[in-house]
């Protein structure tokens, strides 16, 4: 759909309008009383959130590449429907289609209480079914106001059971990682992604000092980032999940990401709101799963 016919239809003053953004894709642009945000069409991405008086809450890379086959790298990637690589066939993309695929905006409300939301959908095509042989509908919901909330509700269309899995892939902006704890998962067991999947057991907050991919499981806690440098911390809680992956790529993988700057782990650092591992949903025919992340600062 075109810019102006997006705004015509979905456009309210005070709340939401429509862009042509980076790499030609379009995005809706956020701007009510108590925040802004963007999101691109291509992805349902959300790739920026910013609290008025605040420093911007999601970290976008400035070397992200804006094509349609590629997922924006930052913001909230939608991951869905398989976490990481396919279980069976390698072949098929990391992470699942969902943040590859072109989402229709289903409608745009302003809220009574003065926040905005969006609603977009995906259902399956040619494309989807080829790399997962089911009919679907894909909804996320994105509320922004002083806090920002993301409900991915997946519905089964299908006349059989389906596996889900995915996870909103969050990417926080930080002052230093050198600096932050991540409180929230003391005495949660993960899987360590670096060390053959093993599983160790978290003591205490979390600091981060080299490259960190973890699944962390049976997590039920808000996670709480303290940044020093930011003079903030940055509050995440989830529904519909009891994995969270925590993700920091350091220096070497940073260098071998061509949309991510060399330098760029230093200020970010991804709190996922994931169904993987043994937290995979097997939903019924004509059953639905939702997945929400809530995200929130304060000033310390
Ligand atoms: O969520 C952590 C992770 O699975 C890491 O292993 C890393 O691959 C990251 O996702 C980014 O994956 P992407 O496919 O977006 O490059």
């Amino acid at each position: 759909m075109m810019i102006n016919e997006l705004n015509r239809k979905f456009g309210i003053e005070g709340h939401v309008s429509f862009q042509t953004g980076t790499g030609d894709l379009a995005k809706a642009v956020v701007t009510n009383q108590r925040a802004s945000a963007e999101i691109y069409l291509h992805g349902a991405h959300v790739t920026s959130f910013q609290p008025h008086g605040s420093t911007p809450v999601l970290w976008l890379s400035d070397i992200a590449e804006y094509e349609s086959e590629k997922a924006i790298r930052g913001g909230i990637p939608v991951i869905w429907p398989w976490f990481g690589p396919h279980p069976q066939d390698k072949t098929k993309p990391q992470h699942g289609f969902a943040r590859v695929s072109e989402w229709e905006l289903f409608d745009t409300t302003g809220l009574p209480d003065g926040r905005t939301r969006l609603r977009l959908q995906l259902k399956d095509n040619v494309a989807t079914r080829t790399l997962w042989p089911h009919p679907f509908e894909l909804e996320l919901n994105i509320t922004v106001g002083a806090r920002l909330r993301i409900e991915l509700t997946s519905r089964n269309t299908d006349q059989e059971t389906v596996e889900i899995g995915g996870a909103l892939h969050t990417y926080f902006n930080i002052g230093d990682i050198t600096q932050i704890t991540i409180e929230g998962l003391d005495g949660r067991e993960y899987f360590d992604q670096l060390d053959s999947h093993r599983v160790k057991l978290q003591n205490g907050s979390i600091s981060i000092s080299e490259e960190v991919d973890r699944i962390y499981l049976d997590t039920v806690n808000e996670c709480v980032i303290t940044d020093p440098n930011l003079k903030r911390k940055i509050r995440v809680s989830a529904a519909g999940s009891r994995t969270t992956v925590i993700w920091n790529p350091w220096i070497d993988k940073s260098q071998r990401m061509a949309d991510f700057p060399d330098e760029g782990y230093r200020t970010m650092v991804c709190i996922e709101a994931t169904n993987a591992a043994d937290d995979i949903y097997r939903v019924p025919p004509g059953g639905e799963h939702t997945l929400s992340q809530t995200i929130s600062t304060e000033h310390i």
